[in-house]
């Protein structure tokens, strides 16, 4: 039987390398997939296809275990790490279009959240797609979306929540932003895995996303129509 160590990245073919990504981020072996984000580039892929093939793939299959009690918070906590390694590795060549700015957006995780890595990709992707983006963390009270929304002069607020516990706290922030009158000023855009259209309606937000992709889509369609909108008069 091979011995674990004796497996050279680079020896693999895409699929066998895939696959041994989606077991080293679940061993959350930071190193190993460091390496595996760089052949795999180094092999012609895009930033994107690594990205969602080799770590939301694999990330899919911690959080499942995670689920089923399989995985615990420190195995899941490296994961993270580990994911959070590659992703420093695409966010630049992401980031690299040179398409001028098509809007700005501010975004971060609610309050008593501290799950990060779903808010970091959508940011990654919408600074890949022309966007600027502020990013504000994590645990965010709603006093710092309001100053954050002001300071930036944002077109668009990002939520991110990742426990039922902390997804109605983003109706505590649409709804401030209705109290002060600033509400219509934003576009909102909230997601994280428990959420789903029906409760991005019932809070007041423009929409629900359910990952990056669907959030840079549904952030250029609204700027568009915010422009169609101003053109109009
Ligand atoms: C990694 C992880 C952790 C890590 C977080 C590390 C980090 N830096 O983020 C750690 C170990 C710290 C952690 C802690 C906890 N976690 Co946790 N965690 C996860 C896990 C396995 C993966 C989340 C993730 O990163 N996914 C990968 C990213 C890419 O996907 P995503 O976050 O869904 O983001 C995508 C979309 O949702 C969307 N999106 C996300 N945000 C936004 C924002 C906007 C604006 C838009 C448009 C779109 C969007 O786009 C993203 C990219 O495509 C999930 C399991 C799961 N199925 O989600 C559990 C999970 C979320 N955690 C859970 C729990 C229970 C906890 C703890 C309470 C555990 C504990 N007992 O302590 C704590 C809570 C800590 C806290 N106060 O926040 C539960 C939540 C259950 C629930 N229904 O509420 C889950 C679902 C696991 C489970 N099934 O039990 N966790």
């Amino acid at each position: 039987m091979a011995d674990e160590e004796d497996i050279i990245l680079s020896e693999l073919d895409d699929e066998e390398l895939v696959l041994q990504m989606h077991d080293d981020l679940y061993d959350g072996l930071k190193d190993e997939i460091e390496e595996g984000v760089r052949i795999l580039l180094d092999r012609g892929w895009t930033p994107y296809d690594v990205l969602t093939k080799a770590l939301v793939a694999g990330m899919t299959i911690v959080g499942a275990d995670f689920r089923d009690g399989i995985l615990f918070v420190p195995e899941v906590l490296l994961a993270a790490n580990a994911m959070k390694a590659g992703m420093a590795i695409l966010k630049p060549l992401l980031a690299e279009t040179g398409a001028p700015k098509v809007g700005k957006m501010v975004i971060g995780t609610v309050k008593g959240d501290i799950h990060d890595i779903g808010k970091n990709l959508v940011g990654m992707m919408m600074e890949g797609a022309g966007f600027e983006v502020v990013d504000i963390g994590i645990n965010n009270p709603v006093e710092n979306y309001i100053a954050a929304l002001e300071r930036e002069q944002a077109d668009i607020l990002g939520m991110s929540a990742l426990l039922t516990t902390t997804m109605p706290y983003m109706k505590v922030v649409i709804d401030t932003m209705k109290e002060k009158g600033m509400r219509e000023d934003y576009i909102v855009l909230v997601g994280g895995a428990p959420l789903n259209e029906e409760f991005g309606k019932a809070i007041g937000a423009d929409a629900y996303c359910r990952d990056a992709a669907v959030a840079v889509q549904t952030a250029k369609d609204y700027m568009s129509r915010k422009h169609n909108k101003l053109a109009a008069g």
